[in-house]
């Protein structure tokens, strides 16, 4: 049986369109456990090939797959749904099967609206992928197959859940040649990797159980780490593949500090030279640690640090304070780490003008390099989510499928508009101010990382300035 994979588009206009087009691992993931069972599969990355849904479909056509797999966030809620109906024209005996987050979240409703849905693999979907193959192989029972939604007899029905693989050093590497497509990192539009990129996940899953994130109902909030030795395979086999750059995608890559020194240890006594990205929370912070990425390669730090107020904090059950935050920045920055992006998120259901002014004003305070400021959106799959549906301020049969920005439909907070507004000034103030501006060209001096993100920006820079006047977000 051939099973392709397409990763679609999103739908223009959602929640502040992310351009960033990362390798949809995911479905690397599940295509490399098909392969290895002897199963053929294809790959489509559509934002990435910048195809229409009729060049995708013509891509399907081509492939003739028995099963068309659609990997799908909120995102692209509505546009998987037209490539199954136009594939289900083409050829009506094909199986459509969409997952990830907003399938695994809304399969019921996904296959009641949509005929040209048939199955829903919910969670991870690797084994959940192979065993369907082998079910629909022999016309086996879809029963049988744990962790499925689909339709019986004009019934949906789902299957119990499938336990979470334990072991995570057992699959596959991702196959990145099976996209066929280049990616690079970008910061607002900055391009921030210059050198063959990519992105790597050395464990799944948070334990912690931020309201606004999905993470946690999807992995049940369970972290589970690969061994080092496992990334540094991965790792030297993407440096033979002639890769310099990468992304950690965790959720939690500094989750077990020793686990991060660890690795950083091997990658420098193995002299794997190769420069990388990843995630911190702030209450995670330790200056070695630091040290030690720093020396390994690690030139971007991101934190987590959403807000500046207790208060609001404590509504995300984030777990950190506005203190740790400014230890976790003092510490990256002493440690050398280059560039240090700090995220924030106003918008609270009840958030005050001088919260979020407090916050705006907090990311300038911050030794950090890049503020991203973002406006507070919730989408299936969060507490936020159901907090908003239980308060009757969102009715989710209308707006299931597309995420919404909060300020929008809580009536005790700063109009939207006018918080983009704030979030646009305060981002301009960040970085014309001339302390701030002479601090950042005297760091861009020191670095030769910074320096080849400038040369490599260069020819891009007039947009760049531009979008930065115009405050326009990247995301
Ligand atoms: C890397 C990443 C990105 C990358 C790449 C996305 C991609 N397609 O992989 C980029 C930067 C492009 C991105 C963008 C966005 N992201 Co993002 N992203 C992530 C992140 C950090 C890691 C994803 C990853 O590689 N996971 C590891 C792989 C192994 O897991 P996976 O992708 O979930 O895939 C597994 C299953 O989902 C399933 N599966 C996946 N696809 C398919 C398809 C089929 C057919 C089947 C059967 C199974 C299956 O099997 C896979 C293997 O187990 C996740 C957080 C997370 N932990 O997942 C957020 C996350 C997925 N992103 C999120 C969001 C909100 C966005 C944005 C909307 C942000 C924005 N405001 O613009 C955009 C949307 C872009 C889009 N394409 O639609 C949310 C999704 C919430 C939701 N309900 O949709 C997450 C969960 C963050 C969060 N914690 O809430 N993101």
């Amino acid at each position: 049986m051939r099973f392709s994979f397409i990763n679609p588009s999103q739908t223009p206009g959602g929640l502040e369109m992310c351009t960033k087009a990362w390798p949809p691992l995911g479905l690397l993931y599940c295509a490399g456990v098909l392969i290895k069972e002897g199963y053929d599969a294809s790959l489509l990355d559509q934002t990435v090939k910048g195809f229409t849904h009729e060049q995708a479909v013509d891509w399907v056509k081509k492939e003739d797959p028995d099963i068309l797999g659609l990997s799908v966030l909120h995102s692209a809620a509505k546009e998987a749904p037209k490539i199954a109906e136009l594939v289900k024209k083409e050829n009506p005996n094909i199986k459509v099967v969409m997952g990830n987050y907003h399938a695994t979240f809304n399969g019921e409703r996904i296959l009641k609206k949509y005929p040209s849905i048939d199955i829903i693999v919910r969670g991870e979907g690797e084994y959940g992928c192979l065993e369907l193959v082998r079910c629909l192989e022999k016309g086996g029972d879809l029963r049988e197959v744990e962790g499925i939604t689909f339709r019986n007899d004009g019934k949906i029905f789902s299957t119990p859940d499938r336990q979470l693989i334990q072991n995570i050093d057992e699959l596959p590497f991702p196959d990145r040649d099976l996209m066929n497509a280049e990616y690079t990192s970008t910061i607002f539009g900055v391009k921030v990797a210059t050198k063959k990129f990519t992105t790597v996940l050395s464990s799944r899953g948070c334990s912690f159980r931020c309201t606004f994130c999905g993470c946690r109902k999807f992995i049940k909030g369970i972290w589970r780490p690969r061994s080092v030795e496992n990334i540094m395979k991965e790792l030297w086999l993407l440096r033979s593949q002639g890769y310099e750059e990468i992304l950690f995608v965790d959720d939690n890559f500094t989750l077990n500090r020793k686990r991060v020194k660890q690795l950083c240890q091997r990658m420098r006594k193995e002299g794997l030279n190769i420069r990388w990205i990843c995630d911190s929370r702030v209450d995670n912070s330790e200056y070695d640690m630091f040290r030690q990425m720093v020396k390994a390669g690690c030139n971007t730090v991101y934190f987590g640090i959403e807000s500046a107020n207790q208060r609001i904090l404590d509504y995300y059950r984030k777990g950190i304070t506005p203190q740790q935050t400014m230890e976790a920045v003092r510490k990256a920055r002493k440690a050398g780490v280059d560039i240090i992006v700090g995220s924030f998120i106003v918008g609270a259901p009840d958030e005050t003008r001088s919260e979020v002014e407090n916050t705006l004003r907090f990311a300038e305070k911050l030794d950090i390099d890049v503020p991203s400021l973002n406006i507070l959106g919730a989408f299936s799959g969060t507490e936020i989510w159901n907090e908003l549906i239980a308060k009757g301020l969102i009715n989710e049969d209308e707006c299931w499928e597309t995420a919404i920005y909060v300020p929008t439909v809580s009536p005790n907070t700063i109009p939207f508009e006018e918080m983009r507004k704030m979030i646009y000034d305060h981002f301009r103030e960040f970085y014309f101010r001339p302390k701030k501006m002479v601090k950042e060209i005297l760091q861009t001096l020191k670095s030769s990382y910074r320096l080849g993100v400038l040369f490599a920006n260069l020819p891009r820079i007039n947009s760049v300035i531009n979008d930065v006047k115009q405050g326009v977000r990247y995301g």
